[in-house]
């Protein structure tokens, strides 16, 4: 290798390194899309050794890479058979939490579909239940779930940047749970996610988001539900032109939900509507260049937006699914956008505006960021 080369090789490693010591803000991470390869691995042995599964088809589906849309939907239907039980459903959501404190996320919203599966004697609830002893299970780092862990944490703000980013053992991490409606779902089983929100509120529970296939289901569907979360004043989040769905798109900036994903299918009138909204939008570089939302890295619509200063957040989608981390995110928009350190720290410090928590959790996410200003800055 030769000098030149092995000096840009340096940067990228400086450069890395730094993004992963950068405190981050994860908004909009689906839980089964986050799961280790290995773990899938592992369930999928488990599985074939029953005889239910030939292990080495499925693991030619999880290893391979790049994606279509379509064959990320079908992938889920795999996961969702290695995942969809309760002791699994707790094992991926403490790995899932594991693997984002170990990158410096301080705030995580972790979203999942709640299910009913009877074959397993689950509902939604048991589910959730199942979930939220997960992250009840997670010892390598400590998890802030509940508002009433704020009358007692002054850990997070007080430990020093070089602290939160060594010793797991002293890392914190705010966790909030957003309850997605699959757009598979009727219009009563997404008003059932929708109460069980509103009951698990309590819980770590803070918003409802609407995904799934983008090519499956009508608007019209999901509506009743999306409006009663609105009236119960539980903040929402929707998935919005993963595909050039124009009727839907325009529903969706006319409905005015706290915060959007993706934005990718837009056309001009769109564009200008999204950008007077001002609503903030999760942006998924890695994930809309797989599954071709977006034709490139360079071509990805986070420039236009970014330029236009309007609110955005980097986050990583599916991270096991897609191969990414919150880390790797901010070190693409840093290689291909040519936004420096400085640039890089406030795209994420303003992540902290957006999140769905209270008040007193985005004064202790502002406390943690102006804290490691100054050894990142
Ligand atoms: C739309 C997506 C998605 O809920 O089982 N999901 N929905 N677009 C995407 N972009 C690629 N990625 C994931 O996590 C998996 C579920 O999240 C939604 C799909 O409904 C998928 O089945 P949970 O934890």
């Amino acid at each position: 290798m030769d000098a030149e080369a092995e000096a840009a090789k340096e940067k990228e490693k400086e450069m890395r390194e730094w993004c992963v010591a950068l405190p981050k803000v994860e908004l909009h991470a689906h839980l089964n899309g986050s799961v280790r390869d290995s773990t899938l691995l592992e369930l999928a042995k488990q599985l074939s050794d029953k005889g239910l599964i030939v292990f080495e088809d499925v693991k030619g589906v999880i290893m391979k890479n790049g994606r279509s849309l379509q064959e990320c939907f079908r992938l889920f239907e795999l996961y969702h058979i290695l995942t969809t039980d309760h002791d699994t459903v707790a094992r991926i959501t403490k790995e899932v939490v594991e693997d984002f404190a170990a990158e410096n996320v301080v705030y995580l919203e972790i979203r999942t579909t709640p299910k009913n599966n009877e074959a397993k004697g689950m509902t939604k609830r048991s589910y959730m239940n199942a979930v939220i002893k997960g992250l009840k299970t997670v010892e390598a780092v400590e998890v802030m779930l509940f508002d009433s862990n704020l009358r007692t944490d002054k850990t997070l703000t007080s430990t020093p940047m070089s602290e939160l980013g060594g010793d797991t053992r002293k890392k914190k991490i705010y966790v909030r749970l957003l309850l997605s409606i699959d757009r598979r779902e009727t219009t009563l089983a997404a008003l059932d996610t929708v109460n069980l929100a509103m009951e698990l509120k309590d819980q770590g529970v803070i918003g409802i988001d609407l995904s799934g296939n983008p090519v499956v289901g009508e608007w019209e569907t999901y509506l009743p539900a999306l409006e009663h979360a609105k009236e119960l004043g539980i903040p929402i989040t929707i998935h919005c032109g993963e595909v050039a769905n124009r009727k839907e798109i325009q529903a969706v900036l006319d409905f005015c939900p706290q915060r959007l994903g993706h934005v990718c299918c837009l056309n001009d009138d769109e564009w200008k509507k999204l950008k007077s909204s001002m609503i903030p939008v999760e942006i998924c570089l890695t994930s809309n260049v797989m599954t071709g939302g977006a034709p490139s890295l360079e071509l990805h619509h986070f420039a236009d937006l970014y330029n236009a200063k309007h609110p955005v957040s980097l986050c990583t989608d599916d991270s096991g699914l897609f191969s990414t981390s919150l880390s790797n995110e901010y070190y693409l928009v840093a290689s291909t956008f040519g936004l420096g350190k400085a640039e890089l720290f406030q795209l994420a410090q303003d992540a902290v505006e957006f999140v769905f928590a209270g008040d007193e959790v985005k004064k202790s996410l502002r406390e943690v960021f102006k804290r490691a200003e100054k050894e990142l800055k």
